[in-house]
């Protein structure tokens, strides 16, 4: 067996599995494509016009510049920016339908969804100066959709949600000129300046790029997160298992994939239709079994306690158990490797979205909030009629589950601290001011196959919580630490400190808080709005004694865009691996260190789980002396 690539034994057992079947996983990939290009990890090749592609020297003398006169600052900048824009296009575009799917259902153009969260529905649109009083929901519900969508393209002000932004961030994204305007023109906008012969100074295409993460996170992600939780219903503490084990053997196993949830909500309302039960026995199983992978899964879990199969690096593993009827995916970190790997089994890849199918070989059944319903319908019955076409021989399913508990939120930790008549945050507060509770981190992000599996994510948190810092989780970063037990309320009593434990114990909270899927980075800023309105531990994010880490070493452009966002928000935050700008000693210099002058925030890149905890907690330190708060 080979332990080194997880430290999660049921993914090395099908790892295992793998290497004996000869089947090819993204781990046998990575090794073929090794040396990987030294010009592409520093970030200094440049194929933005066709002069080039040009790449600059890195041991040279004189400076090198490509053929137009880029330097390496302009040509890392560059790079950079675009992959924040095409992070946040991803998030972004992923809330756009979720707004669409809104306007359907106000314009009675499908029935299969309603609103499940009318008070968030009525808040929400409030703060969009929407008319609520004696207003049917309906009539709110469009007006919402409409205000909503136009986010996208308005042409003159800025984000609505941006102004629930302390005012210091506010202040300072004003007098840097990165307000987030509008979601699409800022993606836009760092596209047309970062085209040949454009923007040519580094500084402020770097800054423009914050300009556009920032319309990610307090733009299209928040409004996934706000939207989604009015469709299908907002999040609350719920208990769930997590790991290859939740799949079964007797089961019609359907795993779904990818991030928006609307589909994923209608296969969890009809496989409990008695008639798709029925059909399912009929062929000889026991029931249908539903459980996810990535960020579908996280939306379902949040809501419907769904067990979650695993992270981004256990899709190929999950389909390799051999006991997977379908898998049906959607959009973002779904691996074209996985008809590659179906093919060696009976399952069937479903693609379900118009933006993200597979060559024509894979089944593609396209969702849309009109047929939701039926579409679910369809795959389910796919799934039972694969049942049979299992090789019984080949199955495996590894034991290994874990208990969890997730579904926590900005608005429902105020309930858990307080109850209806007492609920805020003041709880929270109290315990750092009072020293229980040193801080709070962020960890997020994805898996790397460069990376020992989940290695860093628990190792970062175990360290983190050791030492009285609460942890909020999002992503696979969550998945990986449910798998390790840390997100059970027990988990305080086995490995949180003192004060941590004392608080963790008091409310009944686990020590690592599971906020939701990538777009719910989105939760993790407006819990820090929530911190600072309660006050005494800072007026403004760079005050507080938080901070932020991707510590398995990011993979998608999501994370680029969301470790920017929290920066310009004013977030120190750690990143398990640097990003593609080492070719520019300047580029990483504005980021690591001259950024902080401006917006608070700044990046740091340390692969090692426990220094970058040591780092973290010197930060909050740090902070809590500003404050005056003991250490
Ligand atoms: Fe080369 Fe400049 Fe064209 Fe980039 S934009 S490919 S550096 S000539
Ligand atoms: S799924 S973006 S691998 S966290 Fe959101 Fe996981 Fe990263 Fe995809």
């Amino acid at each position: 067996m080979n332990e080194k690539l997880s430290i999660d034994s049921a993914s090395n057992k099908m790892i295992d599995k793998a290497e004996k079947e000869n089947i090819e996983l993204v781990w046998d990939r990575l090794k073929k494509m090794m040396p990987q290009c030294g010009f592409g990890t520093l970030g200094i090749c440049c194929s933005i016009c066709n002069m080039g592609p040009c790449s600059i020297d890195p041991f040279s003398d004189e400076k090198s510049k490509g053929v137009c006169g880029a330097d390496a600052d302009l040509i890392v900048a560059r790079n950079l920016a675009r992959k924040v824009a095409a992070g946040s296009a991803a998030h972004s575009d992923h809330g756009r339908e979720i707004a669409l799917a809104l306007l359907e259902m106000a314009e009675d153009k499908t029935i299969d969804f309603k609103i499940s969260d009318e008070e968030k529905t009525r808040k929400l649109a409030s703060e969009f100066g929407i008319k609520t009083e004696k207003v049917d929901l309906k009539s709110i519900t469009k007006a919402l959709a409409v205000k909503m969508l136009s986010e996208f393209g308005k042409y003159e002000g800025n984000l609505t949600m941006a102004n629930r932004a302390p005012a210091h961030q506010k202040e300072v994204w004003k007098r840097l000129d990165i307000m987030p305007r509008s979601i699409d023109r800022e993606i836009v906008e760092i596209l047309h300046r970062t085209n040949m012969g454009v923007d040519s100074n580094y500084k402020s295409v770097l800054l423009s790029a914050m300009r556009t993460a920032l319309s990610d996170g307090w733009g299209g992600s928040m409004i996934a997160t706000e939207l989604t939780d009015s469709i299908v219903g907002s999040p609350a503490p719920v208990r769930a298992k997590v790991n290859l084990g939740v799949l079964k053997k007797e089961m019609v196993n359907i795993v779904v994939h990818g991030h928006e949830p609307l589909l994923t909500e209608a296969v969890y309302q009809e496989m409990k239709n008695p008639e798709l039960i029925s059909e399912a026995k009929a062929a000889g199983a026991q029931g249908i079994n539903v459980a996810g992978i990535c960020c579908t899964a996280n939306e379902v879990l949040m809501r419907h306690g769904i067990p979650v199969a695993g992270n981004f690096l256990q899709q190929e593993l999950a389909l390799l158990t051999g006991a997977v009827e379908v898998m049906m995916v959607d959009v973002q970190c779904v691996m074209p490797s996985l008809s590659d790997i179906a093919g060696c089994f009976h399952t069937e890849i479903i693609t379900t979205s118009h933006k993200a199918k597979f060559p024509d070989i894979v089944k593609h059944i396209e969702f849309q909030p009109s047929k939701a319903k039926a579409v679910a319908r369809e795959i389910i019955r796919r799934a039972i009629n694969n049942f049979n076409k299992r090789e019984k021989s080949r199955v495996f399913i590894p034991d290994e589950t874990m208990d969890l508990v997730a579904g926590f939120t900005t608005e429902n930790v105020k309930y858990l601290l307080g109850g209806t008549f007492r609920g805020s945050y003041r709880p929270l507060n109290e315990a750092i001011v009072s020293g229980r509770i040193k801080g709070i981190a962020g960890v997020v992000g994805c898996n790397n196959p460069k990376v020992v599996h989940d290695f860093e994510h628990v190792s970062l948190v175990k360290e983190l919580i050791k030492n009285d810092i609460l942890v909020i989780q999002t992503g696979c970063s969550a998945i990986a630490c449910a798998k390790a037990g840390l997100l059970r309320p027990e988990a305080s009593i086995e490995s949180a400190g003192p004060g941590l434990r004392e608080v963790c114990e008091a409310t009944g909270l686990p020590p690592v808080l599971h906020f939701g899927s990538c777009v719910d980075n989105s939760r993790i800023l407006t819990a820090a709005v929530e911190l600072i309105n309660e006050g005494k531990i800072g007026k403004s994010f760079d005050e507080l004694p938080v901070a932020g880490a991707a510590p398995e070493c990011w993979m998608s452009e999501k994370a680029v865009a969301i470790g920017c966002y929290f920066v310009a928000s004013g977030v120190y935050t750690v990143m398990g691996m640097p990003f593609p700008i080492l070719g520019s000693k300047n580029v990483e210099n504005f980021l690591c260190s001259e950024i902080e002058s401006l917006t608070g925030g700044k990046f740091a890149f340390e692969p090692d789980p426990l220094k970058a905890a040591a780092m973290i907690i010197a930060h909050i330190n740090n902070k809590r002396k500003k404050l005056g708060l003991k250490s």
